[in-house]
């Protein structure tokens, strides 16, 4: 194309043109991984939605295959909504997926959002590229007292202790439609299902879009499938917040005699306390990846410049690399998430600086590291343990205010003597700085148990020289645990897209950036300090990337 694509990205998945969004259905078979997407044919924009189908052999490498879903039934004629997938009892995966149906036809009784199921036309051909839609659709329909334009977004479903099929669909009620809620279905045959009740509901949540629940090993990485039960298993629940566009997590127990979910940690924002990642990161699935035997998480990247630039550049979303998750083994309250292995084999030309000291106030270019496309891990040195701040126990009370914005406007000032930093990196930066993103952290003193409460930020404010892209700046917490010997950070740069991974992947953080300059060879990489003590940087390590192979569908 002639069209200037400096944001178009290198190593993530994305399809040759037009607006994806939600990752549908992920799913293993016969040696290939299987990925569907919310996909417009027609325009960079929403609309006229379908199942785009990509497959690969290692999630990194992929092939577009023609569409799999599209709305062409009295139930989904005005779009095939998000949905997963399900291997049946004889091995073969079937769709679930929200038909949102058209008016007026002899159906007519039914409007709105119905659940509906495809089933693999050949179910010999590892690529699955044909779909036959199930002569029972609608398969569910929302309960009565249920909106069923708040009706959508089937879990995969998975079999309870009674040989019944159980999967939840996302919803909402109350008079104001204000309590958000998952919807339990049960079928015997997977044909029918029947509305039994609701597995969580939390109030002023709005909206639940793609809901995902699955099992964790409290003890090991290793991941589960959808059945597994025992005192080695913990549940977690996921929602889309349609209301703020932010997947939350709990973890907790689902009790499958009732089929009732109850999270550990109630105080927790009513128990949906948990990101899994502080940027842009919405709709997410996980699936059991029975080739590597763990759990895998995909999660879609809007963009985050005009709707006008997506349409001049033809193109709108990324999906985010997909993250093996597991329990985190220290605290079982969270989980960790880690770009899958594979994505490892991207990496070249390795370069490692040891022992770089960054004093007050100073700005230190990373030399080895040039390029939109990047992957780097930095290991700071932790702060000696304060003495004698015991006196004021009310200091993190006092502190507990502070936020990455109050960072990015007022610097150490905002936080006053008992802190340490920010300090970190800035990536997609040009030379003189006047484009930079930056990933940083800043700690506050508990003031109490001579702990330190860390905060982990992305400032995306001096990203741009464009006017008309957002530029929101994005953090949370990490955990820092005393046997933690360093404070560390992995940032794998494509061109418009940054996650940043702290503490090995405890907590998350996307961000979607525009720069002007900072663009290719003209993009580098600094260590900063804008704290009030000097900072040692034990090691950086930068990797290039290499850009994968996206074969595209031609018909
Ligand atoms: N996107 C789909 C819906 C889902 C929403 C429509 C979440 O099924 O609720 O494209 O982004």
């Amino acid at each position: 194309t002639h069209v200037y694509q400096p944001y178009r990205t290198a190593y993530h998945f994305q399809p040759r043109k037009n607006w994806m969004n939600d990752p549908n259905g992920p799913l293993y078979y016969k040696g290939w991984y299987h990925f569907f997407y919310q996909y417009n044919r027609d325009a960079a924009v929403w609309g006229n939605i379908t199942w785009g189908h990509a497959v690969s052999r290692d999630m990194v490498h992929w092939r577009t295959l023609h569409t799999a879903l599209k709305g062409d039934k009295w139930y989904d004629m005005k779009g095939v909504w998000s949905g997963s997938a399900t291997f049946l009892d004889n091995g073969v995966p079937v769709l679930l997926y929200t038909g949102w149906a058209i008016n007026g036809t002899d159906q007519s009784s039914i409007r709105g959002q119905t659940q509906a199921m495809a089933v693999p036309e050949d179910p010999s051909d590892p690529l699955l590229r044909e779909w036959d839609k199930s002569p029972h659709n609608p398969i569910a329909l929302a309960p009565p007292g249920f909106n069923d334009s708040m009706f959508r977004d089937p879990t995969e479903a998975w079999k309870g202790y009674d040989g019944v099929w159980r999967m939840l669909v996302g919803a909402v009620k109350g008079t104001d439609q204000s309590i958000g809620t998952a919807l339990l279905y049960k079928s015997t045959d997977f044909n029918k299902w029947n509305f039994t009740g609701e597995i969580q509901s939390v109030a002023g949540t709005g909206m639940w879009e793609c809901p995902d629940i699955y099992p964790v090993h409290v003890k090991e990485k290793t991941g589960l499938r959808l059945s597994a039960r025992g005192p080695h298993v913990k549940h977690v629940l996921k929602v889309s917040l349609d209301r703020n566009k932010h997947d939350y997590y709990s973890v907790g127990t689902y009790d499958e005699k009732t089929d009732l979910y109850t999270p550990d940690d109630t105080k927790l924002d009513t128990g949906l306390g948990l990101r899994y990642d502080y940027g842009k990161f919405y709709a997410s699935k996980t699936f059991f990846d029975q080739n590597k035997n763990r759990r895998v998480l995909w999660g879609w990247a809007n963009e985050s410049s005009s709707v006008q630039d997506d349409i001049e550049k033809g193109w709108s979303s990324v999906q985010c690399l997909p993250r093996h998750i597991w329990l985190d083994e220290e605290s079982s309250a969270n989980l960790v998430q880690w770009p899958i292995e594979e994505v490892d084999k991207l990496r070249r030309n390795e370069m490692t600086e040891k022992n770089v000291e960054v004093g007050v106030g100073k700005v230190v270019p990373v030399k080895a590291a040039k390029g939109a496309q990047l992957d780097i891990v930095v290991d700071f040195a932790l702060p000696e343990k304060s003495e004698g701040l015991e006196q004021n126990p009310n200091l993190l009370a006092e502190m507990g205010h502070l936020t990455c914005s109050d960072l990015v406007t007022k610097g150490s000032n905002a936080a006053g003597p008992h802190s340490f930093g920010p300090f970190g990196v800035h990536v997609l930066a040009t030379g003189d700085l006047q484009e930079r993103t930056s990933i940083f952290f800043h700690l506050i003193h508990d003031g109490k148990h001579q702990n330190w409460k860390t905060l982990f930020c992305g400032d995306q404010s001096q990203s741009s020289l464009q006017q008309d892209v957002d530029k929101t700046v994005y953090g949370s917490y990490v955990r820092v645990d005393d046997s933690d010997k360093v404070l560390s950070v992995r940032i794998l740069v494509d061109h418009s897209i940054v996650e940043s991974f702290a503490q090995g992947g405890r907590t998350v953080m996307t961000s979607r950036v525009y720069p002007e300059l900072a663009v290719k060879d003209a993009a580098h990489v600094f260590l900063f300090n804008n704290g009030t003590e000097p900072v040692t940087v034990k090691s950086v390590s930068t990797w290039e990337m290499k850009s994968v192979n996206i074969k595209f569908y031609k018909p």
